[in-house]
């Protein structure tokens, strides 16, 4: 495979991890160090992170008590080969386009704009560990200089990787996949662990929802880029433990909109359904910033979504008219679920 394909529709059928050995063999980027930026870009100001023990758990409590530093990349680069403390430094999941717009250019031409949510640049010492996670976008993962090792789960192991239970760090496993407790987590036994090791030079394709751990075995640069999914993708029986209708939920209108689209052309009435329950909620959210709805995390299934905006269209602060309309939008999607009015209803079934 060259670099020249395309995200959406080359890489769209894309279901489970894919490895490309070499993909950066031969290109500008692949050419990149450490030491090498730094000489091109001595003072651009770069955040850092810092660990006692290695670990980076992203959002939580850890990095916040560790902190990060903002230095000179060249600062941060010569650290990068001091081993003073055993402190391990990661400027983890940094802004490509805003740091180094300048390497963007550099790059095969997998980071097409209008794809890409995000793209980011990840400079660690050996003995980094990103600690098990999933991201709800598809990543094109590109080890550019050392290697990493990435333990893989697939989306439908989700409950033996035990999901944080606070809303902020939900897509992060609450299992030590080194250490497993199994008092706390028995059903890690039954996840399949899929360990790949990626040499400078490879790229990895990873489907959303995939648990990665990913340890840094030698000084590391990577640079990732993460592309929406497709709403099928969200939806497909792999991803049936993955959870949809979180995604869908904490989708602006936009999103949920083309979901909507999307299931009522496909003639998915469950599926589009649901969007529209989702849509309901969102639209709540937006419409009641006089209080808090504190809900979307944990619903299963369309049946509880309903169950709880029915609830809250009870709920006083409302005024008669949200009320009704939050009613006849819920009895729209009851009725097309139970097949006495056209899926097209659904279309305007959650203006509120
Ligand atoms: O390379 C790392 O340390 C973590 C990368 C990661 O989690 C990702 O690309 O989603």
């Amino acid at each position: 495979m060259t670099g020249d394909f395309n995200l959406e529709t080359d890489l769209h059928g894309v279901v489970e991890p894919v490895v490309l050995r070499g993909f950066l063999r031969g290109t500008a980027a692949g050419a990149w160090t450490p030491e090498l930026l730094a000489a091109r870009f001595p003072d651009r100001p770069v955040e850092v992170s810092h660990s006692r023990d290695g670990k980076f758990d992203l959002l939580n409590e850890r990095e916040v008590v560790e902190g990060n530093a903002e230095m000179a990349f060249a600062d941060f680069v010569a650290k990068l080969g001091e081993a003073k403390d055993g402190r391990v430094l990661y400027m983890q999941q940094c802004s490509l386009p805003m740091l180094f717009p300048e390497l963007i250019a550099e790059l095969p031409p997998v980071l097409d704009p209008a794809l890409v949510v995000d793209a980011n640049i990840w400079i660690g010492k050996r003995g980094a560990l990103s600690p098990a996670h999933f991201d709800p976008m598809n990543n094109f993962f590109m080890q550019v200089a050392g290697r990493k090792k990435m333990s893989l789960f697939a989306p439908s192991d989700y409950r033996a990787l035990y999901p944080r239970e606070s809303a902020s760090v939900s897509h992060m496993s609450s299992v030590d996949i080194d250490r497993p407790d199994v008092s706390r987590h028995p059903d890690f036994a039954k996840a399949v662990r899929t360990d790949i090791v990626l040499e400078a030079g490879d790229a990895l394709i990873l489907p959303a929802y995939y648990w990665h751990q990913v340890y840094t075995l030698e000084d590391s640069l990577s640079v990732n880029a993460w592309w929406r999914i497709r709403p099928e993708q969200a939806l497909v029986p792999a991803n049936e433990a993955a959870p949809p209708l979180r995604l869908l939920l904490d989708e602006s209108r936009e999103p949920q909109e083309g979901y909507l689209q999307y299931f009522i052309g496909g003639g998915h009435r469950s599926l589009a359904v649901t969007v529209a329950l989702a849509r309901v909620h969102r639209a709540l959210s937006e419409a009641s910033e006089r209080f808090e709805i504190t809900d979307t995390v944990q619903i299963d299934e369309p049946k509880a979504l309903r169950e709880q905006l029915e609830s809250l269209a009870r709920e006083p602060r409302y005024v008669a008219a949200e009320r009704e309309k939050i009613a006849t939008a819920i009895d729209t999607c009851e009725a097309v679920m139970a097949g006495k009015r056209p899926l097209d209803d659904l279309a305007h079934a959650a203006e509120l």
